[in-house]
């Protein structure tokens, strides 16, 4: 076993930061050190936080990351953000508010940036690794709008959207279908003008199931230790952890087409009848649609 392997499974905060900076960068590295630590995962919780910048996120996990941990739970928090550098502004904030939080706590962001998919297949890993090193529930933050919600709202147990009533939130939230990816909404800076009004605009939005649906201001520590309660159930929820089933799914035939493609490339690239096709297509002897189709059932078998 390597030192790397040792050192995060028995919770060395220095071999668990190599080894998510080597998942981060997409190094060759990757595969052996998940090979080496993934029978030693116990399948920790996952849940992800999003809503837009301001909304609030980092300073809710901040107390929710503390409320679950002096109920004894073993908490790890990853932001990811594809669009600043490790060293951007948004992240040097995110730790400034978190600063008060335990040193218990691991904290930690994430900046892959790349393929498609790469996010989740990142952000899956290295909740492997913290869930190798004994952390049993890892928050997750999410920068950003849209895509990569959706994206991240398929790799986690429970996803919580944040409203904020300063910014135009709820249309915005609508637009980027971010009403349809939560199991917990919550209008956060209840302390602020506007708060109200958001959360009948945002529980008539969800339905009639209004028990998903918080306000909370975690500036004022208001209303989060309801908001961790029904976390609680939801992480006790069968339903909920069923999902690992399908989270695992989606990971599997991402990183099967994921080889396939790549090596499809190579094969294409390689074959002699690819370059003939092109000047059959510039001749006009065969229309590139046939081509294409009777050149990839070639491929494929
Ligand atoms: N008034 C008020 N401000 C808040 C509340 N929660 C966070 N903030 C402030 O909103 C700003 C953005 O918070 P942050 O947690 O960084 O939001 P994020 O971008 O969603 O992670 C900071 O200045 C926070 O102090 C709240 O409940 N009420
Ligand atoms: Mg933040």
């Amino acid at each position: 076993m390597s030192e790397l392997v040792s050192g995060i499974l028995k919770g060395d905060k220095r071999s668990i930061s190599r080894a998510i900076s080597i998942i981060d960068n997409n190094d060759a590295e990757s595969l052996k050190i998940i090979h080496g630590i993934f029978k030693k995962t116990k399948n920790a919780s996952t849940i992800g936080f999003t809503g837009s910048a301001g909304a609030g996120k980092s300073t809710l996990i901040g107390r929710i990351a503390t409320g679950f941990h002096s109920l004894g739970y073993k908490v790890a928090v990853i932001a990811v953000d594809p669009s600043s550098p490790i060293t951007g502004g948004a992240l040097l904030g995110d730790r400034v508010r978190m600063m008060s939080i335990s040193d218990e706590i691991y904290v930690r962001s994430l900046a892959s940036r790349g393929a498609e998919g790469g996010i989740s297949r990142s952000l899956r890993n290295v909740v492997r690794i913290l869930d190798a090193a004994g952390y049993n529930l890892i928050l997750i933050e999410s920068v950003g709008a849209g895509q990569l919600e959706i994206e991240i709202s398929k790799a986690v147990n429970i996803t919580v959207v944040i409203f904020n009533p300063q910014t135009g939130d709820s249309i915005q939230a609508i637009k980027a279908g971010l009403t349809e990816i939560g199991d917990i909404y919550v209008v956060n800076k209840s302390d602020l003008e506007g708060a109200a009004i958001l959360f009948n605009i945002i529980s008539d939005l969800i339905g009639d199931d209004k028990k998903l649906v918080f306000k909370c201001s975690a500036k004022m520590n208001k209303g989060i230790r309801e908001l961790t309660k029904a976390l609680l159930d939801l992480l006790d929820d069968e339903k909920y952890r069923a999902r690992e089933k399908s989270i695992l799914e989606n990971e599997l035939r991402d990183m099967i087409l994921n080889v396939i493609k790549e090596k499809s490339i190579e094969k294409i690239m390689k074959s002699q009848e690819y370059g003939k096709l092109v000047n059959k297509i510039l001749k006009k002897e065969v229309d590139p649609y046939s081509a294409a189709l009777n050149f990839a059932n070639k491929i494929i078998v």
